[in-house]
């Protein structure tokens, strides 16, 4: 079958107002966010239904061709990207973008993959619960992607990953066929847990289309601060005592160092430096509860002063309302933008145990300085899950290139550091096709043939976004 006959039975399958061939609209959709990939695509199609996902699929599978989901596109390993070859199908999950249903009762909420995550924790608000996944990202990431990536982001410490949170799932399968394991139960032990393969397999298995999310009682109290800290491990001891005093009430736990504010401060409209003399290194951290009058701020403010006595701190301004709060989160979540706009950056996300965070960027920090004279440390993140943005900025001065050239050398060793500490190299942005090679040499060689088999019993063509994550 030629290219001609395989669109024309496209077009049918799915509608002719489903494909998109606008070049101002296909252009976007075929690089990523953070502009490491360019794609062609043989077709770029947004589907206004499950059924035609379902003959999309089918036709696709039938012809052999490869299919590559795509959410909100903001996804850092270029999973969404195709590949340059002009032979596989972009399909754009934005249109199936309804909130099906609210169960108040049940606490739990169930809507499509092309919704939006903050319309979706809107949703949930204005039915008085609580969706916990919150990610820099969220005006623009949409739950398809957020579950096929298991995104982790602000309130992990407390909520768990985006896997933590769903109880229920729609896939579409390779073949075309419908996985409707859609249940909003909490207890259910029948057999394999199928739908759990599909979260984080960043659309290699199949493509969910709907999910039914665990919701959380909506929250009437926080207790926000932004703290400098002694050091990283003086940060560590002040989360152990943090989340003992609370009642284990810790939502969000982020690490930033002076290099963050600088940033930010220099490129965000808007952000200021909340204390008043620097500090090599802060805390943002975050008490919530659903009581209404929850005393978090006595909580906050105790152990902040017992802090002090310990030297674990040198001063914190606690948020006195919601416009503090706000520009506190403001300047932790706009730090990749700033990074951005301030040149070239390369990125690790990876993870340790939270008690080793300290040692790890002693060493790697150590490495850094000595081998990458062009590059400054930017490493920021997710404390209290021992997740660390260990990324490198272009030296003012240098040019992008100076800095992209030591990018091998910088990743391995920062890599084999992290197998060293007993951790991830893939925390929680994925592999997509950034980290292929990396899964191939740092994963467990009987863990990474058990993918292999998983892959090729759910999409024995190889046709579900061929390329990512594993290679067959
Ligand atoms: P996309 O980028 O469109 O896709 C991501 C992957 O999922 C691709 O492999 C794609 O093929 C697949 N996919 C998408 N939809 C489907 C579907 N319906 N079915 C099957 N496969 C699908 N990530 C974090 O984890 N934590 C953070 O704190 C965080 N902060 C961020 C901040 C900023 C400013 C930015 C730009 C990104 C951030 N990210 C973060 C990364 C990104 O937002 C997340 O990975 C997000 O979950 C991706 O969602 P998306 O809809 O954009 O997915
Ligand atoms: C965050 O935590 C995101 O802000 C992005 O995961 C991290 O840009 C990055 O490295
Ligand atoms: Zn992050």
């Amino acid at each position: 079958m030629n290219d001609a006959s395989f669109l024309s039975g496209l077009a049918q399958a799915v509608g002719a107002d489903a494909l998109i061939t606008d070049p101002a609209r296909t252009a976007p959709m075929l690089r990523d966010h953070r502009e490491l990939y360019r794609g062609h695509a043989l077709a770029v199609v947004a589907p206004p239904d499950i059924a035609a996902v379902s003959r999309l699929l089918a036709h696709c599978n039938q012809h052999r061709i490869g299919v590559v989901p795509q959410g909100g596109n903001t996804g850092y390993c270029g999973g969404a990207t195709p590949d340059a070859s002009s032979s596989q199908v972009l399909l754009s999950l934005a249109r199936l973008n309804r909130v099906r249903a609210i169960d108040v009762a049940n606490y739990t909420l169930t809507a499509e993959a092309g919704c939006i995550l903050a319309d979706v924790q809107k949703a949930a608000a204005s039915a008085d619960r609580y969706l916990p996944l919150s990610l820099g990202s969220e005006g623009s990431c949409m739950l398809g992607g957020n579950l096929s990536t298991n995104a982790g982001g602000l309130n992990v410490i407390h909520y768990g990953m985006a896997r933590e949170l769903v109880l229920g799932l729609e896939v579409v399968l390779a073949d075309g066929s419908v996985l409707d394991v859609l249940t909003g139960l909490r207890k259910d032990n029948t057999g394999y847990d199928i739908k759990s393969l599909f979260l984080g397999a960043e659309g290699t298995l199949g493509v969910i289309t709907a999910a039914c999310l665990k919701l959380h009682p909506a929250l009437r109290s926080h207790a926000t601060a932004f703290v400098a800290v002694t050091g990283p491990e003086a940060a560590v001891s002040m989360l152990g005592a943090l989340r003992s005093a609370s009642g284990d009430s810790v939502t969000s736990f982020e690490l930033i160092p002076r290099i963050g504010v600088d940033l930010t401060v220099k490129h965000i409209p808007g952000v200021s430096d909340p204390l008043s003399m620097p500090s090599a290194w802060y805390v943002l951290c975050e008490l919530s509860s659903s009581r209404i009058g929850d005393p978090l701020g006595e909580v906050l403010q105790d152990t902040l002063e017992s802090a002090l006595k310990e030297g674990w701190i040198t001063d914190a301004a606690v948020a006195q309302n919601e416009r503090e709060r706000g520009a506190f989160w403001r300047l932790r979540e706009s730090i990749p933008e700033a990074q951005r706009m301030d040149g070239a950056s390369l990125k690790h996300d990876i993870s340790v145990p939270v008690s080793q965070v300290p040692r790890f960027i002693e060493v790697a920090g150590a490495w850094v300085a000595q081998h990458v004279p062009q590059g400054v440390l930017v490493a920021y993140g997710h404390l209290g899950d021992g997740n660390l943005h260990f990324n490198i900025n272009q030296r003012a001065g240098t040019q992008p290139a100076q800095l992209q050239a030591v990018e091998p050398e910088l990743k391995r060793a920062i890599h084999d550091l992290v197998r060293d500490f007993g951790g991830s190299f893939s925390a929680e942005h994925g592999i997509g096709q950034l980290k292929v090679f990396e899964l191939e040499r740092y994963a467990n060689p009987v863990e990474l043939e058990l993918m292999k088999r998983v892959k090729k019993a759910f999409d024995p063509n190889n046709i579900m976004n061929p390329g990512k994550v594993v290679r067959i």
